[in-house]
């Protein structure tokens, strides 16, 4: 008896150390599912999210998301230790110093340690900028552009500078403005909004990456409203905070519109999403520049895929477009996030991802309908995006806009970061894979998100 209780406990060793083997593996090849962190622990909908990690302590993680039905406010969440415990608060509330903030928040953490964040104001559609040197535990509102009713502002910081891009009424302008930084807490003033000039100096739904030389870069889609196709265009500043301006570039054309209904979007829709990582590694592809965007092919199938382009001349020619997602389905792939480890030169990708909902049942299906399901998938290239890494899934369960239940569906972007070697995508989810989310199994959303080693 003894015996036998020994040899079944020395089996239960062995399982184990495959296990803890197995573990160790998906660090370097992410062959398993990576332990999810639910960052957010808030009963409603954590949509529309932005996360950062700070390059001077890669243990602390700030995730925020927007809360789509509440008036004003958003779910920011904190950790200082890699993700093994958080806190929780809301701020941006109709009494905040930060204003009353409606949503669109993103997220930039400098080398210097500074956490940036833009955001957008209820009452009258101000872009705004704040700062936080404490690790994202409070904010200040460092800049309020008072005379624009904007859309959809990003943030991104360089070396030496910080840029937010962002969508101006009348006329879908794309306009940007930076600021010189040096140090902690260490910043001068944000430049006038400086627009970019026609032809292709409008549109939406962009973000902004600065170059190793301080260069800037922006990307927008043509065509904001209706399901049939848009142009994607890159406009650079080649001197950054100096005294040239933006020239822009035609460089896709995508048969995603500007509110494209899919299935597991059937509310809110897609856009095209377009997103940079900019090289300042210092390594072998230092100045390379990437672009992600969603395509569908045919257009209005919601066969959507990620696709993936570099420049290497300041995005003035880019390379032919690459599909990132490796399924062999017709389902749907969108929302891409893109970031880049400035430690490495390493690229990562995050998305959500249909493509194991049939419709037949199994882990991927909540209800027997196809391609309404999601779960986040990603990829790496330690190449400079010649080669990718086989597409892993991320999110340990399976998830549904719909039963959300709050016309918001996963909002429209999703973000992730890259540093340190470690890769962070965020993403909402209603899986309750964690048992942790206040509402329960496909329900509202929780902002979820993993911590993934890729070296
Ligand atoms: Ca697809
Ligand atoms: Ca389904
Ligand atoms: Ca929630």
């Amino acid at each position: 008896m003894q015996s036998r209780l020994s040899t079944a406990s020395f089996a239960v060793v062995l399982a184990l150390a495959a296990v803890l083997a197995m573990a160790t593996l998906a660090g370097a090849a992410t062959t398993s599912i990576p332990t999810n962190f639910d960052s957010s622990v808030m009963p409603g909908n954590e949509a529309e999210d932005a996360i950062a990690v700070n390059p001077t302590n890669p243990a602390d993680v700030v995730t925020m998301s927007t809360l789509p039905g509440i008036p004003a406010g958003l779910s920011v969440n904190v950790t200082s230790n890699a993700g093994r415990t958080w806190t929780h608060r809301v701020i941006g509330t109709a009494s905040d110093p930060l204003g009353a903030i409606c949503c669109d928040q993103q997220l930039a953490w400098d080398r210097f340690g500074n956490l940036w964040m833009t955001y957008l104001i209820n009452t009258n559609g101000d872009v705004l900028v704040a700062l936080s040197t404490d690790g994202g535990n409070s904010f200040t509102k460092v800049d309020d552009l008072q005379t624009k009713f904007g859309d959809q502002p990003s943030i991104s910081a360089g070396p030496n500078s910080v840029w937010v891009s962002f969508t101006a009424s009348p006329g879908s302008q794309i306009e940007a403005f930076g600021a010189p930084v040096t140090g902690l807490g260490q910043f001068g003033s944000f430049s006038p909004p400086e627009a970019v000039p026609s032809p292709g100096g409008n549109g939406d739904y962009g973000d902004t990456s600065v170059g190793p030389g301080g260069q800037v870069m922006l990307t927008y889609q043509k065509a904001t409203n209706g399901q049939g196709g848009s142009d994607i265009y890159t406009a650079v500043d080649p001197d950054g905070l100096g005294p040239a301006g933006f020239t822009a570039t035609l460089v896709a054309h995508s048969h995603v519109g500007g509110f494209d209904f899919i299935p597991a979007q059937p509310d809110r829709s897609i856009d095209d999403e377009a997103n940079l990582a900019w090289d300042r590694s210092g390594g072998p592809h230092n100045g390379r520049a990437y672009l992600v965007w969603t395509q569908e092919t045919p257009g209005e199938t919601d066969d959507t895929d990620i696709m993936l382009q570099h420049s290497d001349d300041n995005g003035a020619t880019w390379s032919p477009a690459v599909k990132v997602n490796d399924d062999q389905t017709v389902n749907s792939q969108y929302d891409p996030s893109i970031a880049l480890d400035q430690a490495t030169g390493n690229l990562a990708l995050s998305w959500y991802d249909t493509r194991n909902d049939l419709g037949t049942g199994g882990s991927g299906d909540t209800n027997g309908v196809p391609n309404d399901d999601f779960q986040i998938w990603a990829t790496y290239s330690t190449d400079g995006g010649t080669s990718f890494a086989p597409n892993f899934q991320v999110s340990r369960g399976t998830s549904n806009a719909t039963d959300a239940n709050s016309g918001f569906d996963v909002g429209d972007y999703t973000h992730a970061a890259f540093v340190g070697g470690t890769f962070w995508p965020a993403w909402s989810d209603n899986s309750n894979s964690t048992g942790t989310n206040p509402d329960g199994t496909l329900h509202q959303f929780d902002l979820y998100t993993a911590k993934i080693a890729i070296r």
